[in-house]
């Protein structure tokens, strides 16, 4: 699909999938990085307690840099890039079926004004129906932010337990975001997604990387009470209504790719 065509599927469904971005070759070194990181760190904190790794893991920070990935991220949003947050959701195969993400909007949780936000998720493993894929619903991300209230089901992985009440969902319009290691799918902050609990013997990990336009600003405290510490990948801030952050490694030198076949 070429990037033009993205910027009209994403305004219309609110999300991308089967994105190609990494080789075999190159995700297979990705999840060595990971499998070292996930040896060192454990596996329950490797959950949903790796956030904001960019700053010290130099190959997380080169998966939410790549050329490849920032190109579909400015067909998406424009050219004002910043990098907001990387946060793994890494769920382990759950025989009970306990581990799972409710619906919800993300960028309910975030603290921003106005509340714009995109995020890449890239499948560090293969992700499909039965290790608990994230699931979309098409357009819900045009309605508003909807009120989100606290899962009643124990499990839910979000950081404070948020949900969109079941009867605001039509969980019969949901899609299985199916995708292979190296590929990603990139969703608006407004779409409505959840994930199942991983009922197989295998890993489900995928990397968030988190982007906002610099227009955006921090109106109150993240759900972790902190504020954020955005950093410019591509174009410029025209605002600053965040302080300056370094980038902690060098950009992979690589001209902005034009609107080309993918
Ligand atoms: O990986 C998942 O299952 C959920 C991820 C998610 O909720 C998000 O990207 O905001």
């Amino acid at each position: 699909m070429s990037l033009d065509a993205m910027t009209e599927v994403y305004e219309k469904q609110g999300f991308l999938t089967q994105v190609k971005v990494f080789s075999e070759r190159e995700i297979g070194q990705f999840r060595a990085s990971f499998d070292a990181l996930e040896t060192r760190e454990g596996r329950e904190k490797c959950q949903i307690g790796l956030q904001g790794r960019h700053f010290d893991e130099a190959f997380i920070w080169r998966l939410a840099t790549d050329a490849r990935v920032l190109d579909v991220i400015q067909a998406v949003m424009g050219e004002d890039v910043m990098l907001l947050s990387t946060h793994f959701f890494c769920k382990y195969p759950d025989p009970e079926a306990k581990k799972f993400v409710a619906w919800h909007q993300d960028i309910t949780y975030w603290g921003l004004e106005p509340p714009i936000a995109h995020t890449a998720w890239i499948a560090i493993d293969d992700a499909d129906v039965e290790n608990g894929c994230m699931r979309f619903i098409p357009g819900s991300h045009k309605n508003g932010i909807a009120t989100h209230g606290k899962s009643m089901r124990e499990g839910n992985l979000l950081s404070i337990n948020q949900e969109i009440p079941d009867e605001c969902v039509d969980d019969s319009a949901a899609v299985n975001i199916v995708l292979k290691a190296g590929q990603m799918s990139v969703h608006h902050g407004q779409l409505f997604h959840a994930s199942n609990p991983n009922r197989s013997t295998r890993r489900r990990c995928g990397l968030t990387v988190r982007f906002i336009p610099p227009n955006v600003k921090q109106a109150h405290l993240n759900s972790h009470d902190q504020t954020w510490q955005p950093i410019v990948l591509r174009g410029e801030d025209r605002f600053g209504h965040f302080p300056k952050t370094d980038m902690p490694f060098p950009l992979k030198a690589s001209a902005p790719l034009a609107r080309r076949e993918r």
